[in-house]
């Protein structure tokens, strides 16, 4: 068995949340354990469609997103969450949701200057030339995380490295 829990990625775009979320729900799936990832493709696509990126908006976002979060972790489920969520009173909100020991912050920690040479999508490069705005990391802030209980270095570690990292906490901490 296990227990259920929040583990609420954070990080700017491109740091790895969703590729290390969903290599996570891999793992702790063929574990035998029941987990599930939220993110953007089911999220800002689906429920949250309709929310753009000013802060008043990311701020509802992880408001919905944390409710969500809840409602898994009440059926018994290990949800991995993947947003940028900047803003540390939010994520201070959602993590007063759930009981202490069920909101694992990770820190998904990259610079800025790695996240943009990555640039996977082209969009630091939209924000560098105005097309798009409000970009976290260029034109729209990200508050960092100051006692994250998981500070994943993604330009560092690999992906199955930053795996073992999470599961040797949860492991710790008896959550599996
Ligand atoms: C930041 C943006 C923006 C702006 C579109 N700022 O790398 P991606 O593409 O796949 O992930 C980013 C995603 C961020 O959505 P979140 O829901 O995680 O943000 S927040 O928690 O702040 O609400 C990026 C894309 O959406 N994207 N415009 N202006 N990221």
């Amino acid at each position: 068995g296990h227990k259920s829990t929040i583990l609420w990625f954070t990080g700017l775009s491109g740091a790895g949340k969703s590729t290390l979320a969903n290599a996570l729900e891999h793992h702790l799936f063929q574990k035998g354990l029941s987990s599930y990832v939220l993110d953007g493709d089911n999220i800002r696509h689906g429920l949250n469609k309709g929310l753009g990126f000013s802060d008043k908006d990311r701020k509802e976002n992880i408001r919905r997103i944390g409710e969500v979060a809840k409602l898994f972790v009440d059926s018994g489920t290990i949800v991995c969450t993947a947003f940028i969520s900047p803003f540390k009173e939010d994520r201070q909100l959602v993590r007063k949701l759930v009981d202490e020991e069920e909101f694992i912050e990770v820190y998904v920690r990259c610079s800025l200057s790695e996240c943009e040479s990555r640039d996977p999508k082209g969009l630091y490069k939209k924000a560098r030339s105005g097309e798009i705005k409000d970009f976290t990391g260029i034109s729209s802030p990200y508050e960092e995380p100051e006692f994250p209980e998981i500070t994943i270095d993604s330009d560092l570690l690999s992906i199955e490295e930053s795996v073992a990292q999470i599961i040797q906490y949860l492991q710790a901490k008896q959550i599996i």
